[in-house]
């Protein structure tokens, strides 16, 4: 495979530069071709997907795409992704709250709608809201150390972010169901086997493929790269909509229970959780 065109780091310009000095959860660099790689920053916390996380992402990528971004790589740490939603934020939510403030979703739809694709550059743990997150993205690339997975149910809730959706669609319903629902994790090998990613590499050159990869989309024509997007995303996820809404009740519906209750609070307490069945 030919590198000599792999996307260099290239200076952010001055006004641009301060713009993005306030988010601090996601670091910015910019590469050849209008290719911005984006780092999630919660290391203490394996990426721990809270609000403010989520809000920063979703406005950076607004600025940038209305800048001049042709491709983002959306990326983490070597040892996650991101390990899920924050565990800490959600678990003393209601359900009152939870519908009420619409819990994260619309901030995620923001995310689903924007026209400039993104690789996903995939090490480590890509877990709960961290594989739906990779999923929300366009291209995903791993490298073998990593795991995908969706170990909501262990919490006493269901996934929210398009788990159940977009997982059935990329691997079906069989290895979706196991991942699902008794917490089975996927290695990279598995997940490029089944259809969730499609590349995987060694750990070490994840970031530079996945460059690679979104400058050769940089380098095509614009319009026609967010025709092409649009239309797979079509066939795709057409009846992904309803499915989404569905979801997202059910997700806010484990808040009604108390087994939500026990199960969170067991993870933070790192103990196993007691559960009620109710
Ligand atoms: N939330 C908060 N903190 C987390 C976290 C999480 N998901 N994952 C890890 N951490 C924190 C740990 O609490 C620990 O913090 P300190 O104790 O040091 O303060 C630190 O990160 C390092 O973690 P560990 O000490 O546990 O590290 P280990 O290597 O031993 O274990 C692990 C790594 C990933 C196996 C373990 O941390 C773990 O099981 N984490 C939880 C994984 C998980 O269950 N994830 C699913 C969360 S639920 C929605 C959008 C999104 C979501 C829902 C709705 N809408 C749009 C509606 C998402 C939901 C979820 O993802």
């Amino acid at each position: 495979m030919k590198k000599d065109s792999v996307a260099k780091s290239k200076e952010l310009t001055n006004d641009i530069k301060t713009i993005l000095e306030k988010y601090e959860l996601v670091n910015v660099n910019k590469h050849d071709f209008g290719v911005y790689q984006l780092s999630l920053n919660r290391p203490k916390v394996l990426n721990a997907l809270n609000d403010e996380l989520m809000r920063q992402l979703s406005d950076v990528i607004t600025l940038l795409q209305n800048h001049d971004a042709r491709c983002f790589v959306l990326t983490g740490s070597q040892k996650a992704f991101a390990a899920g939603g924050d565990i800490s934020e959600m678990s003393g939510k209601s359900y009152a709250q939870v519908t009420e403030e619409q819990y994260v979703t619309s901030i995620w739809s923001k995310l689903e709608q924007r026209h400039i694709p993104i690789v996903a550059a995939v090490n480590g743990l890509a877990l709960g809201g961290g594989c739906e997150l990779a999923m929300l993205c366009d291209i995903i690339v791993a490298g073998y150390s990593a795991t995908f997975g969706l170990p909501e149910a262990g919490l006493g809730i269901i996934p929210g972010a398009g788990g159940t959706q977009r997982l059935i669609r990329a691997v079906g319903k069989a290895k979706a169901m196991d991942v699902i629902l008794s917490g089975k994790t996927l290695t990279a090998i598995e997940a490029e086997r089944s259809g969730l990613i499609s590349r995987v590499i060694d750990d070490d050159k994840v970031l530079a493929e996945a460059l690679y990869i979104a400058s050769n989309i940089a380098k095509r024509s614009k319009p026609v790269i967010s025709m092409a997007k649009k239309v797979v995303d079509y066939a795709h996820e057409s009846s992904l909509k309803n499915g989404m809404q569905y979801e997202q009740q059910n997700f806010y519906a484990t808040f009604a229970l108390e087994d939500q209750k026990e199960g969170m609070q067991a993870f933070l307490e790192r103990r196993k959780p007691n559960w009620q069945d109710k």
